[in-house]
């Protein structure tokens, strides 16, 4: 029996089968990792041993916390878990809040006493927290008080959830208290490197959310690849952004590589676009994180972000439209790094630098990964055609006890389930998600290139195309249309648009369809919700 640090095997016992697991590359120096390795040490205990104690760590509103105040409060809340809620290594910890310190201190706590820690999207209903409490087996929460309604109606109904602590509270029972009375002293437990630490539900559009296991190599793998390689961050950088902990892009991009270079953290609850440029500009961010609908959003008043503190801008979650992309360079002068990662992956494998950024593409494969487009037969497609992105790396795809795992996983490749071409250059182009392809009279039209030339439109603020069904073409494109304020919907602004999109792609591509909404609908996560736009046929059509 291989070397563990679980006592309750839950997660070992519910791997995929390794014939259904992906192929593991641990070809960089950097990825042979010793074969006990507990990602709290070189994140965070590392850092105070070797003296680097008083730097600071994690900033928020009237907060400011060092190495060493994490560390404080991350092992007291270890003792809590272990000494008042017997938690046993391998046990899964719910946790549950807006991204801020205390949940910083909370997801380190569980890794410290080799727990896994399956972290939920604040806005997730009690139905909602219910499955992740079943799926997981879940036998302990800790949740911002805030967030506690939901949760009390998930525990209710769910009999394994024993222990709940809830912190941001004050009063007698909040895990404050308990920490109080607990030292600020905590061995790290010296778990394996592949003992899963962390459980991330994926935001995943339909379907029951999949469970994707990852052990603390993988946390560690995600550290040494596209952060040093792409990003570069020092440990003078002040890293912020809007991706929930909860997401694998929030949990690297706003506490795993700040604290992997010794870096700061600003954890915000607000990521409205005002809030952020305010809070960048106070904190003296250098480096954001965020999707492209919220670049977009921002650009308007990112004026003031112009030869500011803020050096690096990274999107990811969804496609970054080139339009998008251009209009945050006027606005800033920021040239922004664009990168695809998926919760099964942990974070970025395609990716590229603002030196070598290219628009209309999300880059090219990051070192550590191997990236290929293959062909309907599971075969690499010839440079330049559209197909399937299949990756692979030292991290991948294992679903928790989850049939889709060999959807996902083929001949030892991660499909992400992405349509995309590459370039002689080795430059990954998305098209669009393979499911969301349209298909009219018989020609493959990606939604995402409709939108691309629609966003340049000075109308438009924000829009989804769709394949809508049509009895003669099979499908049609749909536009559904968010107007700049000032603009009112009208079949001249429809035909405008209509025209507008025949001039800069292929005429076939222009939208047979246009409809004016106030809003689309999106995910926690930033994507857009394009099974809803498909379902929903109201609104005005022009
Ligand atoms: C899409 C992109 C084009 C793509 C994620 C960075 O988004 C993340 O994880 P999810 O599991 O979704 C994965 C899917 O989202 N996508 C993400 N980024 C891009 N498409 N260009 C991009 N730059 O369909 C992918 O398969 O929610 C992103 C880091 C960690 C993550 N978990």
């Amino acid at each position: 029996m291989p070397y563990s640090a679980h006592i309750d095997s839950f997660t070992r016992d519910n791997l995929p089968p390794v014939a259904e697991q992906p192929e593991f590359l641990f070809e960089l120096p950097e990825l042979k990792f010793p074969e006990r390795l507990n990602c709290a040490v070189p994140l965070l205990d590392q850092h105070v041993a070797e003296g680097r104690g008083e730097r600071v760590c994690i900033q928020a509103p009237g907060l400011r916390w060092t190495y060493a105040d994490l560390q404080a409060q991350a092992n007291r809340i270890a003792n809590v878990l272990v000494k008042d809620l017997g938690v046993v290594p391998g046990n899964r910890v719910l946790l549950r809040a807006p991204n801020n310190p205390m949940m910083a201190a909370c997801w380190f706590a569980v890794m410290k006493v080799g727990a896994v820690a399956t972290a939920t999207m604040p806005l997730l209903r009690a139905k909602e927290l219910k499955h992740v409490i079943a799926k997981a087996k879940v036998s302990h929460a800790l949740c911002d008080l805030r967030l506690a309604n939901e949760l009390k109606l998930a525990a209710a109904e769910s009999p394994e959830l024993k222990h709940i602590r809830y912190f941001n509270d004050s009063g007698a029972d909040g895990l404050e208290a308990a920490m109080a009375k607990q030292s600020a002293a905590f061995d790290t437990v010296d778990t394996a490197r592949d003992d899963t630490c962390v459980l991330a539900f994926t935001s995943g559009t339909t379907g029951q959310p999949k469970a994707t296991m990852h052990f603390h190599r993988d946390v560690m793998a995600s550290c040494v690849c596209w952060p040093p390689y792409v990003l570069r961050p020092v440990a003078d950088d002040i890293f912020m952004g809007t991706p929930p902990l909860a997401f694998t892009f929030g949990l690297g991009g706003l506490l795993l590589f700040p604290l992997s270079v010794g870096a700061s953290t600003v954890l915000l609850e607000q990521g409205a676009p005002q809030d952020l440029v305010d809070a960048v500009l106070k904190y003296k961010a250098t480096i954001l994180f965020t999707a492209p609908t919220s670049y977009r959003a921002i650009a308007a008043l990112a004026g003031p972000l112009r030869g500011s503190s803020l050096k690096k801008c990274v999107s990811a979650g969804e496609a970054l439209p080139a339009a998008t992309r251009d209009l945050w360079r006027e606005a800033t002068g920021i040239e922004m790094i664009d990168g695809i990662g998926a919760t099964e992956l942990m974070h970025i494998f395609i990716s590229a630098d603002e030196a070598h950024a290219r628009s209309g593409a999300t880059g090219t494969v990051v070192p550590g990964y191997a990236a290929c487009v293959m062909d309907d037969q599971g075969k690499p497609a010839p440079v330049g055609e559209v197909g399937n992105l299949a990756v692979k790396g030292p991290t991948g795809c294992r679903y928790l006890a989850d049939e889709r795992q060999a959807k996902y996983v083929n001949n030892g490749w991660n499909y992400t389930g992405d349509a995309y071409s590459m370039d002689a250059d080795g430059y990954f182009h998305f098209h669009s998600r393979t499911d969301d392809m349209i298909i009219s009279a018989g020609y493959n039209i990606a939604g995402p290139e409709v939108e691309d030339a629609l966003l340049r439109h000075p109308k438009v603020a924000e829009c989804g195309v769709i394949g809508a069904a049509d009895a003669e073409r099979g499908q049609v494109v749909k536009a559904i249309v968010v107007l700049r304020p000032g603009n009112e919907p009208s079949p001249e602004t429809a035909k405008e648009l209509q025209d507008y999109v025949k001039q800069s792609i292929a005429p076939y591509k222009y939208p047979r369809q246009v409809e004016f909404v106030a809003s689309l609908p999106r995910t926690e996560t930033g994507k857009l919700q394009r099974f809803r736009l498909r379902q929903n046929n109201q609104g005005e059509q022009q």
